[in-house]
């Protein structure tokens, strides 16, 4: 019997970690999620440690095994880790508030911290797989001392070296900045100003916030709420010790103003513009002026804003990190009020415990998205009418986490139509997006064939499709949340130094697929809905945007996987989808550019510096996710070099454990280019999909 101390506790998605003080049994979930057995050995019932030899057998354990792993209520659960700027938000925010995270808690964070500090230098970088930088490093070196780990802790003193040699915390990127000036260990003059005024210009306008991507939007609307409050910890002497370790020169002596431009050439991956600089400096003589009337009105403007947020989402937010600066006006404002503890009890939502600790994950969980996939690649495989009770917990998810209204007052917080769109994570959690949207039509429409299962009806169905009509783009393409609100040149103004296009939500070749392949598929179902003809023009302009926007080699560079692979299969899916012919050259570019990067051990594998760069870059092994995205776009545009398909086919099968699970390789999503994100689920989702239209494809066998 094996046991753990933690489980993984399930509510209509929401997922929380629950510490006991005697160790339980552990369930097939968490056994499989903390990795409790060696990768590969763990036996759920009715699966077995008989390697598969056929395609037909790599199905059938890879189906067996994953349904196993499913949770209660219905979907997947994965590690949505990966991003290191996002734990020390969290703690620096208890820390300030006086809020404790429990004891096992803080034990895992560390444990977590320690475990991916890079053993070389001692630092840490953006991402789990980056190069140390002074962001992750003084960020996560900070932690470590607020959870009490000591100075002289030999980790810490590796850290602290690697810091001071590389210049110290002043060159921090500007979102370290503002962390440590809550913390009160960097000046608020060592800021650029985050100006809250900005919140009264009028929509009309096309720098209004309004107009951003709302992640950029949902992110500064509280940053500035505490800029203008200068919200600052207390001076405390554990900060006090802080402010002697992290800096180069005496803290007292730091010219504060001259570190606003100062970002580390370890992190700096998209300057300021000069305009931007210009800007900043106007910005600077207007602190100095400023109307305390009009700074006020501000003031009461942003946080009924970011109290909205939090009650829209039930205090969830949009991302980890609007969450924790939200969590922390709130205290600002109120104090440990009845909202500050809705806030604390949220967090939990974001703490993901895995086999190599506790983290801060990227969304409250990637719940909706990885539930999706399983369904469409379940119902790929022809066997999904063996796995019943799997199959009806299923669509049980996609039904509940379908949002049932649009939000209140959504005009005038920016918010767009979410009636009938799905969410990536959870119902709470409910800002639509148009991909998610998507692939829950997808697999909502997949899931009519089973006999025994209990279907969304067609009319909610076309609720979505619905808000995807909406979110199409005066270009023919979609965006990820909302429509393309502003001007691109909006992008000269992004302060972040490390993200690239926060600015605005642009369409991506993701997102437009996934809704061409979603009306095409509801269009089937549907024939004579009354909104068909728009559907057919709007498949039409898609089309026409995503090959626009097509390189010369044939391929797409995507923006949330890595990455040309990841862009590619998007666009071949979607153009196929839409019924263009399998010898148009767009589609026969594409599959050369995929067949021209498969390797000598039939996989494919690329190097997430293809985001990076937005050139390819072959990774050092070969991934069986690339291989699954790569072999599902050659299938779909049943590209003729059979041998090419059925060398990947067998890569797959070969790394394939006995229990049928798959191993976790390098890290396999992306965000704003530069900063990756892990989804635990895709290699078991990829590979059993590819595997699955192989044998649909080729071989027909019944399995
Ligand atoms: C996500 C997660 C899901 C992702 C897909 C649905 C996969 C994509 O197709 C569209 C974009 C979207 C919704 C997306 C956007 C950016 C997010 C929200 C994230 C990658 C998860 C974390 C990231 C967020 C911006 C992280 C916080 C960082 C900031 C720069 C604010």
């Amino acid at each position: 019997m094996t046991t753990t101390n933690w489980s993984l506790k399930v509510d209509r998605g929401r997922q929380t970690w629950e510490h006991s003080q005697e160790k339980k049994e552990a369930t097939d979930v968490d056994i499989h999620l903390l990795r409790l057995k060696e990768p590969g050995t763990h036996c759920p019932e009715g699966c077995d440690l008989n390697k598969a030899k056929t395609p037909q057998q790599a199905i059938k354990k890879a189906f067996q095994y994953f349904s196993k792993v499913q949770t209660e209520d219905g979907h997947w659960a994965g590690d949505y880790g990966g991003p290191m700027f996002l734990l020390p938000g969290l703690v620096i925010t208890c820390y300030i508030t006086g809020y404790q995270l429990p004891e096992p808690t803080q034990r895992e964070i560390i444990r977590y911290l320690f475990n991916r500090q890079n053993p070389v230098d001692g630092g840490w970088g953006l991402h789990i797989e980056a190069h140390s930088d002074i962001f992750g490093t003084t960020l996560q070196y900070v932690s470590l001392r607020l959870l009490g780990v000591p100075a002289d802790h030999p980790s810490a003193v590796k850290a602290r070296t690697f810091l001071l040699q590389n210049g110290g915390a002043t060159g921090i990127p500007s979102w370290g900045k503002f962390w440590l000036a809550t913390l009160n260990a960097y000046d608020w003059n060592g800021l650029n100003p985050i100006p809250i005024e900005f919140w009264l210009l009028p929509y009309n306008l096309p720098i209004a916030p309004g107009r951003w991507w709302c992640h950029c939007r949902m992110v500064y609307l509280p940053m500035s709420y505490i800029f203008a409050k200068k919200t600052t910890g207390p001076l405390t002497d554990l900060v006090k010790d802080l402010r002697r370790e992290i800096y180069c020169q005496e803290y007292e002596k730091i010219n504060w103003s001259e570190q606003r431009n100062n970002i580390s050439k370890l992190d700096m991956y998209y300057e300021h513009t000069s305009l931007l600089n210009v800007i900043n400096g106007s910005l600077n003589v207007y602190e100095k002026v400023h109307s305390k009337w009009l700074r006020d009105k501000a003031i009461d403007y942003t946080f009924d804003h970011i109290r909205y947020e939090d009650e829209q989402t039930k205090y969830i937010d949009i991302g980890p990190v609007n969450k924790t600066v939200n969590m922390l006006c709130v205290w600002d404002r109120e104090g440990k009020s009845p909202a500050f503890y809705k806030h604390a009890d949220r967090l939990k939502d974001y703490l993901w415990l895995s086999f190599d600790g506790m983290k801060m994950q990227g969304y409250n969980g990637s719940q909706l998205w990885d539930t999706a996939f399983t369904i469409q690649a379940f119902m790929e495989s022809g066997i999904a009418n063996q796995f019943p009770d799997c199959m009806k917990l299923a669509n049980h998810y996609l039904d509940i986490t379908q949002v049932p209204d649009d939000a209140r007052d959504m005009n005038h917080y920016h918010r767009h139509y979410s009636k009938g769109a799905w969410p990536f994570s959870t119902v709470d959690h409910g800002w639509p997006i148009s991909d998610c949207t998507a692939e829950g039509i997808k697999s909502a429409l997949a899931l009519r064939s089973l006999s025994f299962i209990d279907p969304i009806g067609l009319e909610r169905v076309a609720d979505g499709i619905n808000v995807l009509l909406t979110l199409q783009n005066s270009d023919g393409g979609w965006a990820s949340y909302e429509n393309t609100r502003g001007p691109r040149w909006l992008e000269k103004f992004n302060p972040s130094e490390v993200f690239q296009n926060i600015m605005i939500d642009y369409s991506y070749v993701e997102c437009s697929a996934a809704c061409i392949q979603a009306m095409s598929s509801f269009r089937k179902h549907a024939p004579t809905h009354p909104r068909i003809k728009e559907i057919n023009r709007s498949i039409n302009r898609g089309i026409k945007f995503i090959k626009s926007i097509q390189r010369e080699d044939g391929s797409w560079l995507g923006s949330w996987g890595i990455c040309f692979t990841y862009g590619t299969w998007f666009g071949i899916e979607g153009l196929v989808a839409s019924g263009e012919p399998l010898t148009s050259p767009s589609i026969v570019k594409a599959c050369k550019f995929l067949a021209s990067k498969q390797r000598a051990d039939g996989g494919w594998g690329e190097s997430f510096k293809s985001n990076v760069t937005k050139e390819y870059v072959q990774h050092e092994t070969s991934q069986v996710v690339n291989t699954g995205w790569a072999l599902l776009s050659l299938m779909s545009a049943k590209y003729p070099d059979r041998e090419c398909i059925e060398r990947g086919i067998k890569f797959l099968i070969q790394r394939q454990y006995p229990n049928g699970d798959f191993p976790q390789e390098s890290i396999i999503g992306v965000f704003n280019f530069n900063c990756m994100i892990s989804y635990s689920n895709y290699k078991n989702i990829f590979p059993l999909w590819a595997l699955s239209r192989y044998n649909q494809l080729y071989l027909k066998s019944k399995i």
